[in-house]
């Protein structure tokens, strides 16, 4: 893994919560979108060496919704920066880690995206993000 790219935190609302990281906590905020694979809207949030991603759910069958409504706002995941995604995922099935997808998808910021089940990562779910050019 290269690096931590960005931590994802599931959230009600995007509208709700940002004047909480560009207020209180003076960090910047580097753009929105609609990430219609995953049944989101992120807000990417410069914070520094990292970058936060906002995560709120457009369908009630989503996995961000879904997270709410059993664990409440909070965490969500941790993404790694890779080159070779699909190098990367091989290497991690080959040492018994569950994919949640066998392709990698079309994640925010043009980035190409796979995540790893929490079940085989010792409760938490990690992404791996390719090529993400978010806030650079
Ligand atoms: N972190 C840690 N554990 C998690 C979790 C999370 N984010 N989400 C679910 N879990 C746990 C559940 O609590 C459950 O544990 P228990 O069995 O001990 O209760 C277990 O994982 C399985 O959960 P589940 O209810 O069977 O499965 P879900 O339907 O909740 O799906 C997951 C969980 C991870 C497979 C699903 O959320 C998924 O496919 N995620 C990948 C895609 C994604 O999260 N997209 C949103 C972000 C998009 C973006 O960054 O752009």
């Amino acid at each position: 893994m290269k690096n931590v790219d960005h931590i994802g935190i599931a959230v009600h609302s995007i509208e709700k919560t940002l004047p909480y990281y560009t207020e209180t906590l003076g960090l910047k905020l580097l753009a929105i979108e609609e990430v219609a694979s995953q049944k989101v809207r992120v807000a990417f949030i410069d914070a520094g060496n990292i970058k936060l991603e906002l995560l709120e759910a457009t369908a009630e069958d989503g996995p961000v919704a879904k997270f709410i409504e059993k664990r409440g706002e909070g965490v969500h995941h941790i993404a790694f920066g890779v080159e070779n995604i699909r190098t990367r995922m091989q290497d991690l099935k080959e040492n018994g880690v569950r994919l949640l997808q066998d392709e990698p998808k079309r994640g925010a910021g043009g980035a190409e995206v796979a995540f790893l089940h929490p079940k085989s990562s010792y409760g938490v779910l990690y992404e791996l993000c390719e090529k993400t050019t978010m806030g650079e």
